[in-house]
């Protein structure tokens, strides 16, 4: 992604995941807004942005982190949300045995005493694969990767939902479900 993508990708991460306010913008509860209105926003407080550079972004965004209604009228985040506005319904699903959550060193004393909390967050968020969950750990400081006993979790009631980009997505997890090598 080049770099003004990757700056546009960033703006529209903290609007429609943290501070819509910022913009002076709303968020319905499923977390859309319009395309229209977020362009015309985010024009007059001097962030240069057009439909053709939101499609890029959304084209080539890695994670997927940004989902274009079917009639092509609203956007949203696909998950990560913290702002009060939005309670997106997710696809709750069965997990399959075990889901993979990304953390650096420095939190590993915390998590063994508490488990995994959502922090400020609506979720956990939790990967399918290793490799995913290394990349995540790494975006704060040293990785390193927890099992998460997911299938026996959901087996004993706790929810999972898969968010429009694969990413899994539950409440929290007791220190008991995980697994630190
Ligand atoms: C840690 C990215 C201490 C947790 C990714 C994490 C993801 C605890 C940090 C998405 C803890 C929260 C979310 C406890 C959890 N004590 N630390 N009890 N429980 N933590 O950024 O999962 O690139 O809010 O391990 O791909 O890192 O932004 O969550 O290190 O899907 O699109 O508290 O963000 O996507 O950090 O990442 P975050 P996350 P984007």
């Amino acid at each position: 992604m080049s770099k003004q993508l990757d700056k546009i990708s960033k703006f529209l991460s903290y609007i429609l995941r943290h501070q819509p306010e910022a913009i002076g913008i709303t968020l319905d509860s499923d977390g859309w807004v319009n395309i229209d209105r977020l362009i015309m926003q985010a024009n007059q407080h001097n962030e240069s942005l057009t439909r053709e550079l939101i499609e890029q972004v959304v084209k080539t965004s890695d994670k997927k982190r940004f989902t274009i209604s079917d009639d092509g009228l609203k956007i949203r985040a696909a998950q990560g949300h913290s702002t009060e506005q939005v309670k997106i319904s997710h696809v709750e699903q069965i997990p399959p045995e075990f889901l993979y959550h990304g953390t650096a060193t420095r939190f590993i004393d915390s998590i063994k005493n508490q488990g995994l909390i959502a922090g400020s967050r609506h979720y956990v968020h939790l990967s399918n694969d290793e490799k995913t969950a290394k990349k995540v750990g790494e975006r704060h400081g040293k990785p390193v990767v927890l099992k998460v006993k997911a299938l026996q979790m959901s087996q004993q009631g706790f929810k999972f939902y898969l968010a429009d980009n694969g990413v899994w997505l539950t409440n929290a997890v007791p220190n008991t479900f995980l697994i630190f090598d």
